[in-house]
């Protein structure tokens, strides 16, 4: 049986999921990285429908189409910036992961790919950042058999090789 979390190395605008995840800012209005990337793909069409969204709370998440993407949803969640750790950064990662997958649910969404979220601009460790992403992933799909898969979409090989650690732990029970 297919697993259903899996670590892959792309680009999360060439996946054609029912959901991609936007690593996004409060304002909901585009940035650089994964952001940037998502809006250039999606089309001005994106922007569009997000200026009608007011912004997202750190933690939160906001659905809206995929536009031009082969993805049919894009969910958008501001992850926390990394502070040191105390500022309740972790808990607000899961969070971001928790509340995208929610909206999955709700919207029917059966394929949900995840970028790694506040780990570049926003400099959360991460190795820190990968164990939590896949422990709170594991944990909404163990109470949500609408979720066939979620996929890390990994852009570099230092995220994928932690984001596939962090699995790996999380399947021998570590
Ligand atoms: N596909 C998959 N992953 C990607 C792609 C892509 N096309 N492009 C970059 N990544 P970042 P953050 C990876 O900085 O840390 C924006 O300006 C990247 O290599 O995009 O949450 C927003 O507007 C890294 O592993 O997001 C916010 O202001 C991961 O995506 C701020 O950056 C996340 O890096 C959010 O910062």
């Amino acid at each position: 049986m297919e697993k259903r979390i899996q670590i892959i190395r792309g680009d999360i605008t060439r996946q054609a999921v029912d959901a991609i995840v936007n690593a996004a800012n409060c304002s909901l209005l585009g940035g650089g990285g994964v952001d940037g990337a998502i809006h250039r793909a999606a089309g001005p069409e994106l922007l569009a429908e997000c200026r009608t969204l007011h912004g997202c709370e750190t933690g939160k998440a906001k659905i809206t189409g995929g536009y031009r993407l082969p993805a049919k949803y894009v969910i958008h969640t501001p992850g926390p910036v990394w502070h040191g750790g105390g500022r309740g950064e972790e808990e607000l990662l899961a969070s971001c992961y928790c509340s995208c997958l929610e909206l999955a649910s709700e919207n029917g969404c059966r394929t949900v790919d995840f970028p790694s979220i506040s780990t570049g601009v926003y400099h959360f460790p991460l190795d820190k950042a990968s164990r939590i992403a896949i422990k709170t992933i594991s944990a909404y799909l163990a109470g949500h058999p609408e979720i066939e898969r979620v996929r890390m979409v990994c852009f570099d090989a230092g995220t994928e090789s932690a984001y596939l650690t962090a699995l790996a732990e999380l399947e021998a029970g570590l």
